[in-house]
Parts: C-alpha cells; sequence; structure tokens
C-alpha cells in the first residue's frame, strides 16, 4: 500500500488531517521533523502546494498539504497566511487579533484551507480551497480544537469552532469543507 506523507508540523492540525483521511486506504506517515518548507507563497494555495510538493520531492513519496489561516475583514485580511506567525503561542496570536481588533464593530472574518497533494516528483495532482465565514468574538469561548478556535463564532452553528465537538468542526470548519469538495477525488485517485 502506498505511503502518504501527512506533510505538517501543526499537531493539531494533524489530528483532524488523519481523522478526514483515514476513511482512504492509504498507509499515512509523519512528516521526518527535519524537514521545514519556507512558507514564501502570497496565498494559502501557494503555500499549500509548495509545502506538499516539497515535502513529496524530499522523501520520494506522495505528500498532503494543508495551508490555512484565519482572515479578519477589519484588519484588511490579516492575520491571512501569516496566521502561524502572527505571535510565539496561540494565546499570543488571539491577544494581537483581538488587541487589532479593538472595539471595531464589523467582526466579520473567515477560515481559509488550501489542501494539496502531491505526487513523489513534486507534481500537483490535487488540490482545493475551503472557506468558512463566521466572526470575532471579544473574548474566548470554549476549550476544543486549536489555534484560533476559542474566539471564531460560527453564526449558523451559534458556538466557537473552540464550542464544536470533533464531529461538528469536522462538518463545518474550512478543513471540513475543502475535503468535501476533495474526497471524491481522492478516493478516486489510484496512488497504488
Ligand atoms: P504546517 O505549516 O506545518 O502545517 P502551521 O501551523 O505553520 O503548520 P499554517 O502555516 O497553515 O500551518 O498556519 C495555519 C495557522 O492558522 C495555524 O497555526 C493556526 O494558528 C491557524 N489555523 C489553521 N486552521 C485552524 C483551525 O482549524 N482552527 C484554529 N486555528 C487554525
Amino acid at each position: 500500500m502506498t505511503t502518504v506523507i501527512v506533510a505538517t508540523g501543526n499537531p493539531g492540525k494533524l489530528a483532524e488531517l488523519k481523522d478526514y483521511l483515514q476513511v482512504l486506504d492509504w498507509t499515512l506517515a509523519l512528516k521526518p521533523a527535519d524537514i521545514e518548507v519556507e512558507e514564501t507563497g502570497k496565498t494559502f494555495i501557494e503555500n499549500a502546494r509548495l509545502k506538499a510538493s516539497e515535502v513529496a520531492k524530499l522523501t520520494g513519496k506522495w505528500a498532503i498539504a494543508d495551508d490555512s489561516g484565519l482572515s479578519v475583514l477589519a484588519l484588511g485580511g490579516a492575520p491571512g497566511v501569516y496566521s502561524a506567525r502572527y505571535g510565539d503561542s496561540d494565546a499570543d496570536r488571539i491577544n494581537r487579533v483581538l488587541k487589532e481588533l479593538g472595539d471595531e464593530r464589523d467582526r466579520r472574518a473567515e477560515f481559509v484551507c488550501a489542501i494539496a497533494l502531491s505526487r513523489p516528483d513534486g507534481t500537483i495532482a490535487l488540490e482545493t480551497e475551503g472557506r468558512c465565514p463566521g466572526s470575532i468574538l471579544t473574548e474566548g469561548q470554549g476549550a476544543g480544537g486549536f489555534g484560533y478556535d476559542p474566539i471564531f463564532y460560527v453564526t449558523t452553528q451559534g458556538k466557537t469552532f473552540a464550542e464544536m465537538t470533533h464531529t461538528e468542526k469536522e462538518r463545518y470548519s474550512h478543513r471540513g469543507i475543502a475535503f468535501d469538495q476533495l474526497m471524491p477525488q481522492l478516493k478516486a485517485l489510484d496512488i497504488g
């Protein structure tokens, strides 16, 4: 059975990616810790391609990567592709977004998730992007998930990502939407 490298160093993201991928008949392997890909892209999809492609070439195996982040309308789309680099810890990153937003009344935001799957030679076989609209609370709510989850409120569900069960986040999140789009193609792909 072909091994596919899950090209992420983020444990929260890794857990979610494994949940989506478990329905496939793939052997999953972790990205070797010494491989660090510089995210030089200007868009989520560029960075997802870059991470999948570099990890695939360096390992000689298929690789799947996720580039994702939070985009806040009143902050001109920030933190966007810099979401992971917006502070040193999840708490720092959340505080920075809350501080920059201050008492702004327009708190609309979206989470974006780009997924790319690379062949062992670094060429991209599949890619997609999922988006989940929501808004930024004035303080965190809930203890689940990771990253910016406590401050991201999904109006249609009446709760933050951090207040959702695994199943709910899997269904409604940017990552869930991306995998919904990609799953028929992933299932149809012959990577054996
Ligand atoms: P890899 O590149 O190794 O996958 P990373 O954390 O650097 O890990 P990104 O560059 O894609 O990944 O940054 C995404 C950041 O956006 C991540 O660190 C979180 O802070 C945030 N993020 C992405 N998806 C999220 C989610 O579902 N819930 C909360 N925060 C999320």
